[in-house]
């Protein structure tokens, strides 16, 4: 979304190998399952990417395997240690010929976009560290680190469901992952705008019947009104979005008149976006 249009068909263009991704997790079974269901286990299957779980405690030393300690200067909680992701990154990297960029999910790390999944689906190989406990010795993110991103404004209890986040939404923009190319180019959010919404049988659910404009076969009509429909939930909700869309140039003239004549709103507040001060600042 934050890419001009011929960005987001250049992740979809290059004829490539399968794309292998790496991931650094003190517990790989989580991992499995973006590779077993869903579009992104189906992608697996039709061998269009790889996955690599590698476990930090087997580069671990000493009788007990530690890959934690106590942090410097007291506090409650574990560190993980810098040494045994070192040595795990130095075998990923080995493994992988080329090193591949590094990202590691923090909730420190800068908000990822839809621009960045597509640059990260162009790469051959991709590292992804997922931390648990306190986080990482800070000395390995400055020596190791490529880009530290965050999948939202809150804290789980380790990386592994973020970087799950990450595979699913960067495995489909893989060539081949989708089974209809469509589904991907009507993917209201890569247009910048978030989606219309979408109905389905029966005509009338509890009362409330489907707006009759998706009745009438009328296939201008239709696309005008899920047309609106985006901008109207996008300027409501996410106004900054609308800014970028009209900076990018992809807001037609039809487009900007509906928008006017849209009555401003004070019973919705808009989403927390980037810039909104949450709990973790
Ligand atoms: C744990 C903890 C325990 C006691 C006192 C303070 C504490 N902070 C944390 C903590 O933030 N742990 C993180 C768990 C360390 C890095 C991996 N973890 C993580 C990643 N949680 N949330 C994310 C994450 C990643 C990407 N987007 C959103 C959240």
């Amino acid at each position: 979304m934050a890419e001009p249009a011929s960005a987001e068909s250049a992740a979809v263009a290059p004829a490539r190998g399968p794309m292998r991704i790496d991931a650094i997790t003190i517990l790989p079974p989580m991992l499995e399952a973006v590779r077993a269901w869903g579009i992104s286990g189906r992608a697996h299957e039709r061998g269009l990417w790889s996955l690599h779980a590698w476990n930090p405690r087997d580069q671990a030393e000493g009788n007990y395997r530690s890959i934690d300690d106590r942090p410097f200067g007291g506090g409650p909680g574990m560190v993980m240690l810098a040494e045994p992701l070192a040595r795990t990154l130095d075998a990923v990297a080995q493994a992988q010929g080329d090193r591949a960029p590094v990202v590691y999910l923090s909730p420190q790390g800068r908000p990822a976009t839809h621009a960045d999944v597509l640059r990260w689906a162009a790469l051959p190989a991709l590292t992804l560290l997922c931390g648990r406990y306190e986080g990482i010795d800070q000395r390995l993110i400055d020596s190791r680190i490529d880009e530290e991103v965050a999948v939202g404004d809150f804290v789980v209890s380790g990386g592994e469901l973020p970087a799950m986040m990450l595979i699913d939404a960067i495995v489909r923009w893989l060539p081949g992952a989708m089974n209809d190319a469509d589904s991907m180019l009507q993917d209201s959010f890569a247009q910048g705008l978030l989606d219309c919404p979408h109905y389905t049988r029966p005509e009338v659910f509890e009362g409330r019947p489907v707006p009759p404009v998706l009745l009438s076969g009328h296939h201008a009509n239709i696309a005008r009104w899920r047309r609106q429909r985006a901008l109207e939930a996008t300027a409501r909700r996410r106004p900054e979005l609308i800014e970028h869309a009209r900076r990018a140039g992809r807001l037609a003239k039809a487009d900007e008149a509906f928008l006017r004549g849209l009555a401003p709103v004070a019973d919705e507040p808009p989403a927390a976006g980037p810039a909104s001060p949450g709990p973790l600042r």
